[in-house]
């Protein structure tokens, strides 16, 4: 039988309630202790006052809620208490349930890998609940409820599905090994396979939209010195971030921030103005500068728009690329470059970062751009490494089992392949990957 676990399910500190929850067979028995009463009717929020088991005292005054199992988040016994959110109230409580014989604190995700254990969840699932508590802005919100909702176990699962299907076909030849398959069935399930192996051909290619809107769009700021890549860092950022001054060469460091940009999450990286420096320091702030132009998912290059185009940052442009002219509130005062045509490619925005003019048109062009690049299409995407890695060895799998000579070599690589998907979801065995994909969780969930 198992443990019966218990552990602060919100947030530690102070704040107006706290919520203890419990889960395994023993939760409903130390509610009857702590309350001194029988359970309250299952699922209804019920008024009780908490005691101390051993000694009688009363330690709070809440809320209780009994939720029988199987019909709970972890498809166990689960009792949640919602009581003042004290830290001496919270402290009291864990450190009675604590001295309770049969309780132990929670590890971090422990209720939630219940409930994929006992098959309430799938993991794809679980992973969207990690991503639901970690969502920072709500692109990412969004993506991760869908997957919490099991949008992308479905779709997997559908796939598994289908292939079980033409395994079946496949198998039931072979048991019959003196009669040839007939053709018609082989071209059949051929064709089944190929279908299925164009559908997930292009589900990865989906330039990791989801894994982008999960983990962030990073963008590099870059220009050479003094074009005012650190003041458009701050108009971004809306506070001074980093340095700005009229010095040539000010900023020498990667200078990051993380951004919540209408919506999608995005890191913007300040680097040091381009140019060939006789400083070492100042040189090797340029070979940061140009790392990032390589790493960035999506790269601003910053020109003066009063001075001649810089080369070495022409030279970074490319389809991942928005070119943003600064100073125009200076630029009557210079003849219009004629190289700004060889670059008109690229989405280009006259702005000043001094008095503002066409910042809301740059801003516009910057959104658009990130979500371009990231999740929330119709069809749920793939969000994780894990998934990518699977999906991948799945349609090896099932290329090799179109061209395979003997239906024995195809039945095997079918198997393979319904294995893959299996392990997306968890639905074979996946003991091995547990731990990793809990350890990202919090204690309480
Ligand atoms: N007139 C005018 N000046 C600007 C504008 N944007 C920035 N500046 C000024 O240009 C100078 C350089 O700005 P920074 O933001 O430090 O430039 P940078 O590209 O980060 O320079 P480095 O860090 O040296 O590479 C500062 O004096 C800014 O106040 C603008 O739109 N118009
Ligand atoms: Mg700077």
């Amino acid at each position: 039988m198992s443990e019966t676990i218990f552990a602060l399910s919100s947030a530690a500190g102070r704040a107006g309630l706290a919520v203890i929850r419990l889960s395994g067979p023993a939760a409903g028995n130390t509610l009857q202790a702590f309350s001194d009463r029988p359970l309250p009717p299952p699922r209804r929020a019920t008024r009780t006052c908490l005691l101390d088991p051993k000694s009688g005292d009363a330690l709070d005054d809440g809320m209780a809620l009994w939720f029988p199992g199987p019909g709970s988040y972890t498809g166990e016994d689960v009792v949640e208490l919602h009581v003042h959110g004290g830290v001496a109230v919270v402290a009291a409580l864990l450190e009675a349930l604590g001295r309770w014989p049969g309780l132990r604190m929670a590890e971090p995700g422990e209720f939630t890998r219940r409930a994929f254990l006992s098959g309430k969840i799938d993991l794809t699932e679980a992973e969207g609940v990690i991503d639901l508590i970690d969502a920072e802005t709500d692109a990412q919100r969004r993506q991760a409820l869908r997957q919490a909702e099991g949008a992308l176990g479905r779709l997997y699962d559908g796939w598994r599905t289908r292939l079980v299907g033409l395994l079946a076909h496949f198998e039931a030849s072979i048991d019959f090994v003196d009669e040839p398959i007939p053709e018609a069935l082989e071209s059949q399930v051929r064709d089944g396979i190929l279908c299925i192996a164009e559908e997930i051909a292009q589900h990865l290619d989906d330039n990791r939209r989801g894994e982008r809107l999960r983990e962030g769009v990073h963008i590099a700021i870059l220009g050479a010195p003094n074009v005012g890549k650190s003041s458009l860092l701050n108009l971004l950022s809306q506070r001074d971030a980093a340095i700005v001054s009229a010095t040539a060469g000010t900023t020498r460091d990667v200078v990051e921030v993380r951004l919540d940009l209408k919506g999608y999450p995005v890191t913007v990286a300040d680097t040091a103005g381009l140019r060939e420096s006789g400083d070492d320091i100042e040189a090797e702030g340029v070979r940061r500068a140009l790392a990032r132009a390589e790493s960035a998912d999506l790269k601003i290059a910053v020109f003066d728009l009063s001075k001649l185009l810089d080369s070495t940052t022409m030279d970074l442009i490319d389809s991942e690329t928005i070119v943003v002219f600064n100073k125009s509130d200076l630029a009557e005062r210079v003849a219009p470059s004629p190289s700004i045509d060889s670059i008109a490619a690229a989405p280009a925005c006259p702005i000043s970062v001094k008095t503002g003019a066409g910042v809301d048109g740059f801003l516009q062009v910057l959104t658009d751009a990130v979500a371009d690049r990231t999740g929330l299409t119709d069809t749920p995407v793939i969000t994780r490494v894990r998934h990518r890695t699977a999906l991948q060895s799945c349609h090896d799998a099932l290329a090799r089992a179109a061209a395979a000579s003997e239906s024995e070599l195809a039945a095997e690589d079918l198997r393979l392949a319904v294995r893959a998907l299996g392990r997306i979801t968890g639905s074979v065995d996946v003991e091995d990957l547990l731990d990793v994909i809990f350890r990202d969780f919090c204690i309480g969930k």
